[in-house]
């Protein structure tokens, strides 16, 4: 936390903070106060130290550490708390793992990449380093035949944020967004639940940003706007949405997040394929139910519901 505290001291001023200040401020030693500054420079800050006049910050690093991506973050519950990790296996299975001994709502294990993304269905997703790459720890009580929703509420919240970055994202049914007909992000929703009621999600959101993606059916945001994003700001912005959206689903019920996935989809209208419990269904898609079930009107004039498909 000191560490925190003496970035966030140097920030504010802008300039040079004496060793001696900081140290008081903080009730530490001054050689504490020293000791933090060498770990902040080995995490890539770039720290000027002065002799009579202390310590300035020239330089914050790329990187989604807790204190970066919290600093300045308009939010009071998606992102109270921060978990940064330089690697990890995946970062659902760290979320699930913190949520099952009790984590806080709200709740993100954020890291720079991962050894074993995962995708639906035992796929791979594939992150290297520059994307972001993060997972949120949801309770929102709801019963475990509406858990989709979230999914849909993330992939609202994903493309209002690539929106205010500055590309065309829209919504795939049910889980992808998408920049020019190419995938630029992925959610994976998983639940832990009791027969009745769900008691913790683990939504797990990976967005493209500077990163390389070695799929022709992929793109990033560098790529789509011709240079390489803020990555803390981008994920601040996608924190901020997606706390919005979840406030108002909580208060509102889904019916809102329903209409601005409606505005979002690119499947609406149109002619889809879904592979439905081992069975090929075509038709047109026509909506999603309050459920998050997509709606597909078949050749005959049949109506489906598909709960989850591809
Ligand atoms: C998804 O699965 O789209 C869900 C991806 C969720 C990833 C996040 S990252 C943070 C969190 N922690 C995790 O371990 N996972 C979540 P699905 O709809 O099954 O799509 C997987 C398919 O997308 C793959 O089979 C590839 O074809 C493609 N793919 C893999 N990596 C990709 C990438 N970086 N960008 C675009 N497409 C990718």
């Amino acid at each position: 936390m000191t560490r925190e505290e003496i970035l966030q001291a140097l920030r504010e001023k802008g300039d040079y903070v004496s060793g001696e200040q900081l140290a008081a401020r903080l009730g530490v030693s001054r050689a504490a106060v020293w000791k933090q500054v060498q770990t902040l420079v080995r995490e890539g800050y770039g720290v000027e130290s002065h002799q009579r006049r202390g310590y300035r910050l020239t330089k914050t690093p790329d990187r989604l550490y807790a204190a970066e991506v919290r600093y300045g973050l308009q939010t009071r519950l998606i992102g109270r708390k921060v978990v940064h990790f330089r690697a990890t296996t995946s970062t659902n299975a760290v979320a699930r793992q913190l949520a099952e001994r009790g984590a806080d709502e709200g709740t993100v294990v954020i890291v720079e990449t991962q050894t074993r993304g995962k995708g639906r269905m035992g796929r791979r997703w594939v992150t290297k380093p520059g994307g972001a790459w993060l997972s949120v720890v949801l309770k929102p009580g709801i019963d475990p035949a509406h858990a989709a929703s979230i999914t849909l509420l993330a992939a609202v919240s994903v493309a209002k944020a690539l929106r205010g970055a500055g590309v065309e994202a829209v919504i795939k049914w049910p889980n992808d967004v998408l920049v020019n007909g190419k995938k630029i992000c992925g959610i994976l929703t998983e639940m832990s639940a009791e027969t009745d009621a769900v008691s913790f999600i683990v939504l797990g959101i990976g967005v493209n940003l500077n990163n390389e993606v070695p799929l022709e059916t992929a793109t990033t945001l560098k790529a789509e706007l011709g240079h390489g994003v803020d990555r803390v700001k981008f994920v601040q912005s996608l924190l901020e949405a997606l706390e919005e959206d979840y406030l108002t689903f909580k208060e509102q019920g889904f019916t809102p997040i329903l209409w601005s996935w409606r505005r979002y989809s690119d499947t609406l209208g149109r002619p889809v394929e879904v592979t439905y419990q081992g069975e090929a269904i075509r038709g047109v898609a026509q909506d999603v139910a309050d459920d998050g079930a997509l709606i597909v009107k078949l050749k005959d004039g049949a109506v489906r519901r598909i709960v989850s498909g591809d």
